[in-house]
């Protein structure tokens, strides 16, 4: 049922002419960007979001970029046996009406090659591009999700 759903998405998604950059994007809504700071002179972190699609179409996170590293990765994690291992992901999916979370034990930004440790309450600037809403950018805070947003989850 859902390959069903996704075929008839990605056929609505071809026959939709209009070139994607006339498009303002409006469908994806980027929410709560956090990311782990890095201690002990660690060259690597993470970064999180949630990611909202209010649109009718799917939409996919296709690379991310920020200046506080060299370069930067989608990647997800799997297990491997009993070791739990990143990958590198192409793009991550955003079904239409859905939202997906990056967090720790899943889909996350990997930041590379930090060029300063990144201290619980830094900020820095993330861009992210997707296949149809284009470039976003965020601004992403170091350190915990609840302690970076006093409206956190908490009912
Ligand atoms: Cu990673």
């Amino acid at each position: 049922m859902k390959t069903f759903l996704t075929g008839l998405v990605l056929a609505a998604a071809v026959a939709w002419t209009v070139p994607a950059a006339a498009q303002s994007g409006g469908a994806i809504e980027v929410a709560e960007p956090w990311a782990r700071p890095s201690p002990g002179g660690s060259k690597m972190s993470a970064a999180y979001l949630t990611l909202h699609n209010k649109g009718a179409a799917a939409d996919q996170l296709l690379s991310a970029s920020a200046p506080v590293a060299e370069s930067v990765e989608l990647h997800t994690v799997v297990k491997d046996g009993d070791v739990m291992r990143m990958r590198p992901v192409a793009e991550i999916e955003v079904a239409p009406g859905s939202t997906t979370v990056l967090q720790p034990g899943g889909f996350h930004i990997m930041l590379i090659g930090l060029k300063a440790p990144l201290k619980q309450g830094d900020r820095f600037p993330l861009e992210l591009t997707f296949a149809k809403a284009g470039q976003r950018q965020v601004e992403v805070t170091v350190g915990a999700p609840g302690a970076a947003h006093g409206t956190g989850h908490r009912h």
